[in-house]
């Protein structure tokens, strides 16, 4: 739930990217990260990159937006980890959310992990007494490079969504990283206001 930090003024939303083990989070945020610190040269992001610890928890992403309502916003950019080792950490990324990003790896060898892992969300969400579908969500189809990919109107049908909630992307190489990230914060928003 966004909230707003006195002392500044600015106001917070809480975005998780959620997925299958491998499905891209991760690549993600790195590919948002570089996108949005256009100042760091190419040396000082590879140092960056390469130098984060495989993560055992969760990444985090803060960054600045545009206004809202007048004020300063701050998006919080999560991954939550496709594991449950340790639920309370789940449970607290839960907490508050304001927008999901379902990443879906679409190559096809992948496809039952995708389903286990939007059952086991769906259950976290029950048992904290979140409704899934009052949630803004984007579907992110990502891995669709890979020659095994399913394609774009396929995977729509079978996760039954519409176009304008799913995108094509390569998340290592920032294709369709942005556009993702821009959709569901113009839901959050217009969902806000
Ligand atoms: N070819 C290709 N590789 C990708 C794509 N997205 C991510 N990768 C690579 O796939 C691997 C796994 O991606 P991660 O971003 O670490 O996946 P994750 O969802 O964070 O995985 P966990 O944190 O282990 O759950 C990394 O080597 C990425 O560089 C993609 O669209 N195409
Ligand atoms: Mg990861």
């Amino acid at each position: 739930m966004a909230f707003i930090n006195e002392a500044t003024g600015d106001i917070h939303f809480k975005i998780l990217y959620i997925g299958s083990q491998s499905a891209g989070k991760t690549a993600n945020i790195q590919s948002l990260f570089c996108e949005t610190h256009s100042d760091l040269s190419e040396k000082e992001s590879t140092f960056l990159l390469e130098n984060v610890p495989r993560n055992t928890f969760f990444d985090f992403l803060p960054l600045s937006f545009d206004e809202v309502g007048g004020r300063n916003s701050r998006m919080h950019i999560y991954t939550l980890p496709a594991h449950s080792l340790w639920p309370s950490v789940n449970i607290n990324l839960m907490l508050g959310v304001d927008g999901i990003v379902n990443v879906i790896d679409s190559r096809v060898r992948f496809l039952d992990k995708n389903e286990y892992q939007i059952q086991y969300i769906k259950k976290l969400m029950d048992s904290l007494q979140l409704d899934f579908h009052s949630i803004p969500f984007v579907y992110q189809f990502n891995h669709s490079d890979s020659p095994d990919a399913l394609p774009f109107a396929t995977l729509k049908k079978n996760f039954l969504l519409n176009e304008e909630d799913c995108i094509e992307a390569i998340a290592n190489t920032g294709v369709g990283v942005m556009k993702t990230f821009k959709k569901i914060t113009d839901k959050i928003i217009r969902k806000f206001v």
